[in-house]
């Protein structure tokens, strides 16, 4: 029997969540780099939109980072990242929610695209209002915010670990490439933010974007953590 597919890449916000979500679970699978609209008929079969991630197993092929995390809840083993209690469920998807519609567009959008992907990958220049709204305007609102909803030493949505956390916490991945840190005025995220890269996961998909940040040519300040 042939192992899931994702398909993805290590430098998509989307792509890492699902590479997250199945490395927590332990669902055995193979990792296909693969970029949007990339050519691969398997892949395009599993996401007609050519966006990524998408996930093949020996049922059916999809796309979608939510999607699949529901997909592996319901239907694999493995340690479940949408959690049993009723307020902790609705909170951990409204967490991921927040990440996805509120977060990425400032910390994947305004930063890491300018940052990082403009000029290596897009061939373009770099946007800098982008970049200085990001940091002086917008990211000052979101470690107010998340700061305010988390408890000393919790996840987002109760004790254990659920997708609202790798959501928040996997962007938190991508500011750190950016050399942005959380401000001291935010304690609890800051706590939040080395808990969550303290995790083996985590460790290993950090690990995985050092080195294809260093294939483009990006020297991240995570790269110190990986190799700590
Ligand atoms: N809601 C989707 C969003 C996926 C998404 O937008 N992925 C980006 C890369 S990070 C993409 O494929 N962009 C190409 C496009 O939008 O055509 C998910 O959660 O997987």
């Amino acid at each position: 029997m042939s192992k899931p597919v994702l398909y993805g890449h290590p430098l998509s916000p989307y792509s890492r969540k699902a590479r997250l979500v199945l490395l927590f679970q332990g669902v055995d699978h193979d990792y296909e780099i693969t970029a949007p609209h990339a050519d691969n008929p398997e892949f395009r079969m599993a996401s007609p939109l050519g966006k990524i991630p998408a996930f093949k197993d020996e049922h059916v092929s999809f796309a979608d980072s939510s999607v699949i995390t529901h997909y592996l809840s319901r239907y694999y083993p493995g340690e479940k990242l949408l959690p049993e209690g009723q307020s902790d469920f609705a909170r951990s998807l409204w967490f991921e929610e927040y990440a996805d519609t509120i977060m990425t567009p400032v910390i994947g959008g305004h930063l890491f695209a300018e940052m990082v992907l403009a000029e290596r990958l897009f061939k373009r220049a770099v946007i800098q209002s982008d970049i200085d709204k990001a940091i002086n305007e917008e990211l000052p609102v979101i470690y107010a915010f998340l700061d305010s909803k988390l408890e000393s030493g919790a996840w987002l949505a109760g004790e254990s670990l659920s997708i609202g956390d790798i959501a928040v916490g996997g962007l938190m991945l991508s500011l750190y490439h950016c050399g942005q840190t959380v401000p001291d005025s935010a304690p609890k995220l800051q706590d939040f933010v080395e808990r969550f890269f303290a995790l083996p996961s985590v460790r290993q998909v950090m690990a995985e974007e050092v080195q294809i940040l260093n294939v483009v040519k990006y020297d991240t300040p995570l790269a110190a953590r990986v190799a700590a």
